[in-house]
């Protein structure tokens, strides 16, 4: 009903309606909510792509701010309208209920796409479209709003056919947020790698950069690049499958690490919560895997059958669907879930025979695959051990034993409510324990080093005293068997000096997170402490700064008679301070650690863990914004 209302007044309403209540239908106005305006607009050149027309898009980043989005396709179509104004007109000016001007084959109605160009001209400080077609030059602008500046009219003629798209989005809306090259090329990237054959050019006219992408294979180089990284067991595997209009291309490479990495797509978006077509694939890894045991004796029949995620360990696959609209289902607050029945039944049935065939054909893959699945049963089974032992009260003297000396804990018993600081150094440590807050907040000082998790076994993380200690104090178990509701605290928190080695130690235990205790950043239960960059004192007032931007304002705003105390590590406050900047739920700030996309974490974690310190520290610098409340998104 509400959702009928909704659609009827957009249907109605003009595109003031869109600068009202931007949010509605771009999803939010910041950074985040600007790039929407760039998808909304390749999406339409993708889509003239994907039916054959044009298979070069070239997005573009002026010095001015604006963005222009080219493609060689037929070219909007430049006739007249029934209303009697030109078709441009009514694209670029009437908002469409559904989004696409056009019906035709595979089309989405998932998350926010397709809520169409006009509200990108809405959210627009101007818009220029140039149409080549029928051998002219066509020309048409708009002005602030999307309000026509000048008709369309043909101002030459031209060889070619396509459509380009220049807008500057409006800082009323948008503020000063800036296009970011990176995520515009990942996203194009993302693009290339799911329409095979589709040249994918991003310029960026200030930094003089240009990244093209095209491949001829694309499921299977995406396979590649996820997993450039790490050593892969085997050769990409890829099948392809069709039934009743539903068309199936599958990629996959099992690593020899710990994670698990699939994704899927339908009709070239991505569907981030999964749904049906996931569940058939890992329905028949399981099945086929089990077979596979079974009829080469690899398991006692007393030592049980594998579990679902023994088969995923070390695997990194991506779904794609092409599903007729007739049958598309999507689920879930963002409808980033397929729901669509038959996909799941599809796609098991093609990844349960063509999967069973290429084992038997390549039985010495089969065997290592085999080998790290059964590792990862014998792994599962005794880190369940150990937990329910622990839990049964046998290893509890062990536990306090090793959280002894270490774990300054909280007072209260209310686990929700209790929060843990994990504290760089000892004496910064001492400071945050005299400073907290006894009754919620618990310390965990780390002394020695932590090891680079990203390719290590349970064993080898019980084995380094820091990571041990945490498991402990968190109390909720580690790997497959991480359990958030378990969890002793409701907040972890991150508090490093604002140095190299703090963004050292930083990655580390983001790494350590990330891959054995991914619930807690999903369960958006993971913060960093952002202790302040500099004292600054303007005669008898002081003030806490901290960031670079901040500091410079505070310099413009109070020429001179000023002193400024620059903070290096947290060790240089006194205990009253470090609780006043840093640790007061009332007046810090927290990064919440997020991970949106999760290939793209997957290369983040690399950058981040990888040997060069330049990389990382540049990443760093671009992506973690401390502002309050924003989030340290690992993905985007
Ligand atoms: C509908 C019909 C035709 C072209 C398009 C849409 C079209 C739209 C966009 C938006 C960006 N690039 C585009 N390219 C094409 C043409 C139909 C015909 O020529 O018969």
């Amino acid at each position: 009903m509400a959702e009928y209302n909704e659609k009827s007044i957009k249907i109605l309403e003009g595109l003031d309606a869109v600068r009202k209540r931007p949010g509605m239908y771009i999803g939010s106005t910041d950074k985040k909510g600007m790039h929407h305006l760039v998808w909304e607009i390749i999406d339409n050149s993708i889509d003239e792509a994907i039916n054959g027309y044009g298979n070069k898009i070239t997005v573009t980043l002026t010095k001015s701010g604006s963005v222009i989005i080219s493609d060689e396709g037929r070219g909007v179509p430049t006739g007249k309208h029934i209303s009697g104004k030109s078709t441009p007109e009514v694209i670029y000016t009437v908002l469409h209920a559904g989004g696409k001007f056009e019906s035709d084959g595979y089309k989405v109605s998932g998350g926010l796409h397709g809520v169409g160009a006009s509200v990108v001209n809405a959210l627009s400080k101007w818009m220029k479209v140039t149409i080549n077609r029928d051998g002219k030059v066509h020309e048409i602008s708009f002005k602030k709003g999307g309000k026509l500046d000048k008709d369309l009219k043909v101002i030459g003629t031209t060889k070619s056919t396509g459509t380009t798209i220049e807008f500057l989005p409006d800082d009323e809306i948008f503020g000063t947020s800036k296009f970011s090259f990176t995520t515009i090329c990942e996203r194009m990237q993302e693009s290339a790698f799911l329409i095979n054959g589709l040249t994918m050019e991003v310029i960026d006219e200030e930094d003089n950069k240009i990244n093209t992408y095209r491949y001829e294979n694309g499921l299977l180089s995406f396979v590649e690049y996820i997993n450039e990284d790490k050593n892969a067991v085997h050769k990409v595997i890829s099948f392809d499958g069709e039934k009743n209009g539903i068309v199936v291309n599958i990629a996959m490479q099992y690593t020899d690490t710990y994670n698990e990495n699939i994704l899927s797509f339908v009709n070239n978006v991505k569907t981030i919560d999964g749904g049906t077509h996931e569940v058939g694939f890992k329905t028949a890894l399981t099945k086929v895997f089990n077979e596979y045991i079974k009829s080469n004796n690899l398991l006692k029949e007393k030592d049980g059958v594998l579990d679902g995620s023994d088969t995923r360990e070390g695997l990194s696959a991506i779904l794609s669907l092409k599903i007729p609209e007739s049958l598309l289902q999507f689920e879930g607050q963002t409808k980033g879930k397929l729901g669509t029945p038959q996909a799941r039944s599809i796609v098991e049935s093609i990844v349960y025979e063509k999967l069973s065939f290429y084992l038997e054909e390549n039985k010495e893959t089969a065997s290592s695959i085999m080998d790290k699945a059964l590792k990862s049963k014998i792994a599962r089974e005794a880190a369940r051990k150990a937990r329910a032992e622990a839990r049964a009260g046998k290893g509890k003297g062990k536990q306090e034993k090793i959280l002894l000396g270490k774990l300054t804990p909280a007072q209260s018993k209310e686990r929700l409510k209790n929060e843990l600081f994990i504290v760089e150094g000892n004496s910064a440590g001492g400071t945050a324990k005299s400073g907290r807050d006894k009754k919620y907040q618990a310390i965990l000082p780390l002394r020695g080093k932590i090891i680079n998790c990203e390719k290590s076994t349970v064993a080898d993380l019980f084995k380094n005293e820091e990571i041990n200690t945490i498991v402990h104090a968190i109390g909720a178990g580690v790997g497959n068997e991480f359990d958030s509701s378990e969890s002793n605290y409701g907040k972890i928190i991150i508090m490093t000096d604002a140095d190299d080695d703090g963004a050292h130690i930083q990655t580390l235990l983001l790494t350590f997170f990330y891959r054995w205790m991914r619930e807690l950043i999903e369960k958006g239960m993971l913060y960093i402490a952002v202790p302040p960059l500099y004292l600054v004192k303007y005669q008898k007032d002081k003030k806490y700064i901290n960031t670079n931007e901040e500091l410079n304002e505070f310099k413009s705003t109070y020429k001179g008679n000023y002193t400024i105390q620059r903070y290096k590590g947290l060790g240089e406050m006194n205990a009253d301070q470090l609780w006043e900047t840093t640790m007061d739920p009332n007046n810090r700030t927290l990064i919440k650690v997020s991970v949106e996309d999760k290939a793209l974490a997957e290369k983040r974690v690399g950058i981040l863990m990888g040997d060069n310190s330049e990389v990382r520290k540049e990443w760093i610098e671009e992506n973690v914004e401390f502002t309050l409340e924003d989030n340290f998104k690992v993905g985007k």
